[in-house]
C-alpha cells in the first residue's frame, strides 16, 4: 500500500487545525501509520526544501516553517499520495478546489496549512528524512475491506 508525507505546518498548528486535517484524512479512509509533534530544525527544513532553494520565497519559507511546532504524519492507502494531494487542494489557496482543506480554511500561498509528498518516490524519501524506521507503525483495520476491498 502507498504511504505519503504530510506535515500540519505551523500555521496549522497555531490555529487548532491538526483535528480538522487528521480527521478529514481518517474520513477519506487513509490511514496513518506514523505521527510526531516537533520543532523544525534549520538543517532539517533546508533537507526538506532544498528544490526551492535560491528561490525568491525559500528564505521565507524557511523561517516559517521552523517559527513554531509542527505535526508530521505519515498516511498509508491506495493511492494515498494523489489521494491526500486531492483532499489538501492546490498550493495556491485561491485556486483550491471547494471542500479541499486549503480551499476552506487558508487565502495565502505562503500559509496554507499543509505539505503533503508530490510523488510516491517524493514520499519514500521524506518519509525517511523525517522519521526513523521504528517510528512507521504497521497495524491492521478490522474493517479495511470496507474501504479498500476490490470487486
Ligand atoms: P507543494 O507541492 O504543494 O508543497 O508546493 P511547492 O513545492 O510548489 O511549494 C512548497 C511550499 O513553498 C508551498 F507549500 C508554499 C511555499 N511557496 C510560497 O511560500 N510562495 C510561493 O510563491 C510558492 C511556494
Amino acid at each position: 500500500m502507498e504511504k505519503t508525507f504530510v506535515i500540519a505546518k505551523p500555521d496549522a498548528v497555531q490555529r487548532g487545525l491538526i483535528g480538522e486535517i487528521i480527521s478529514r484524512l481518517e474520513r477519506r479512509g487513509l490511514k496513518l501509520v506514523a505521527a510526531k509533534m516537533m520543532q523544525v530544525s534549520p538543517e532539517l527544513a533546508s533537507q526538506h526544501y532544498a528544490v526551492h532553494a535560491g528561490k525568491p520565497f525559500y528564505n521565507g519559507l524557511i523561517k516559517y516553517i521552523t517559527s513554531a511546532p509542527v505535526m508530521i504524519m505519515v498516511w498509508e492507502g491506495p493511492n494515498a499520495v494523489e489521494a491526500v494531494r486531492q483532499t489538501m487542494g492546490a498550493t495556491k489557496p485561491t485556486e483550491a478546489a471547494p471542500g479541499t482543506i486549503r480551499h476552506d480554511y487558508a487565502v495565502e500561498i505562503s500559509r496554507n496549512l499543509t505539505h503533503a509528498s508530490d510523488s510516491s518516490e517524493t514520499a519514500e524519501k521524506e518519509i525517511m528524512l523525517w522519521f526513523s524506521k521504528e517510528e512507521i507503525c504497521t497495524w491492521d483495520r478490522t474493517i479495511e475491506d470496507w474501504i479498500t476491498g476490490k470487486n
